[in-house]
């Protein structure tokens, strides 16, 4: 018996597969993935700061539309990544000579690209749903990959530069829109309106997490933002942290040029002040807030430390990732920063940080440390 003849490059005729279209799309996806990076490495840096990048607390909600915009453009990308598969998948089956050099590594390269961003989008994805189920330590593994991706994008772009110019604008031999909608059934103009709704539609109905307006048809949003104690989500509750509240011999210390020690009423009979901020976690979902409680230039005042110095918060909860933070300078001087005892007009609740926590304007989740016991200056 004889075997049909395997399919060729030119056996998948349909105009959908024109670089015309893979252009098209690859400007899409690469605006995602450029939005994506930057606001990516900004996190990066917010949470590890270089000792030569001063990263300025205000404006006090930029990085809650920084990180809802990465989290959005990693979203969008993921119909955006795989119209672009469907776009070129042809090419697999382009004729291959395993002895040339030239279109070896150009194939390893894209082979690095689409494996390392599949990879970057997946684990991403199933970050905003709290969900950890690898051995690795997520945020630089994540940071790691998406160098990767930038390095084989640039290795990509540049392979394909003459065949990107020669479609970037739209001619007659490259959008023959007249032609039939041959094997497909889709026009081209359809196949961009598709793509472009299908990346909408999974915006829109996630973006709610963090952009309120978008709330009630935020469906694909694994967090509701309101929905929570004191209308405010949880990430960790103090029992899955394991602290359990305080007792009467409970003090709040600071160590500076002068130790002091506070009980929870002698904080609660200090100038208060009221900031409203958000907590804006990495995993997306943000939600605006009002606290009350000391500003943190004021203890530091009263420590006998500079309104400017560095700040080692230690919560209550022992061991982990975020039992303890940084606050820099410019975070620890801004009026905003409070060690805050309420949320919303009511003491804290244990889970967001009962009897003290940190919020600070412009600031990942993950370092508005909850459970706070003392502060350390550190300069
Ligand atoms: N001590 C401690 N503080 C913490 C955490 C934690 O696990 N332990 N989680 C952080 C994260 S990831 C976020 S997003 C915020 C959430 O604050 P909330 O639970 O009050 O909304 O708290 C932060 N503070
Ligand atoms: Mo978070």
């Amino acid at each position: 018996m004889k075997l049909p003849a395997p399919p060729t490059e030119k056996s998948f005729a349909s105009p959908l597969h024109h670089p015309r279209v893979a252009t098209v799309i690859g400007r899409w996806l690469g605006t995602a993935v450029a939005v994506c990076f930057l606001t990516g490495l900004y996190s990066h840096f917010l949470q590890d700061t270089p000792s030569w990048l001063p990263i300025p607390s205000r404006p006090a909600n930029l990085y809650r539309v920084t990180q809802g915009l990465h989290v959005l453009s990693g979203i969008v990308a993921v119909p955006l990544l795989l119209a672009k598969l469907w776009t070129v998948y042809p090419k697999l089956f382009a004729k291959f000579d395993p002895k040339a050099i030239r279109p070896a590594l150009e194939r390893l390269s894209i082979l690095v690209l689409v494996s390392s961003m599949a990879l970057e989008l997946f684990i991403g994805f199933v970050n905003t749903l709290q969900w950890y189920p690898w051995p690795f330590p997520f945020r630089q593994t994540h940071y790691a990959l998406a160098w990767l991706i930038v390095g084989a994008l640039l290795v990509h772009l540049a392979v394909k530069l003459p065949l990107i110019g020669a479609n970037w604008r739209r001619t007659p031999e490259s959008a023959p829109e007249s032609l039939p909608a041959e094997t497909t059934g889709l026009t081209r103009r359809g196949l961009f309106r598709t793509v472009a709704g299908a990346a909408t539609l999974v915006g829109i109905t996630s973006v709610g997490q963090s952009a309120p307006a978008f709330g009630p048809v935020a469906v694909l949003a694994p967090r509701k933002p309101n929905v929570g104690p004191q209308g405010l989500p949880v990430n960790r509750t103090a029992e899955a942290a394991g602290v359990t509240g305080i007792d009467a011999n409970w003090r709040f210390t600071i160590m500076g040029p002068r130790q002091l020690s506070y009980t929870l009423e002698e904080l609660r009979a200090l100038p208060q002040s009221r900031s409203d901020l958000p907590i804006a976690c990495v995993e997306g979902w943000s939600q605006g807030a009002r606290w009350e409680g000391i500003r943190m230039r004021d203890l530091l005042a009263a420590a006998g430390a500079a309104p400017n110095s560095r700040v080692r918060v230690v919560s209550m909860e022992k061991g982990g990732f975020y039992a303890t933070s940084e606050l820099p300078e410019e975070f620890a001087a801004d009026p905003l920063t409070l060690l805050a005892l309420r949320l919303n007009g009511a003491e804290l609740a244990l889970d967001h940080g009962f009897p003290a926590r940190i919020i600070a304007p412009n600031r990942p989740g993950v370092l508005q440390t909850k459970w706070v016991h003392s502060l350390e200056v550190m300069t």
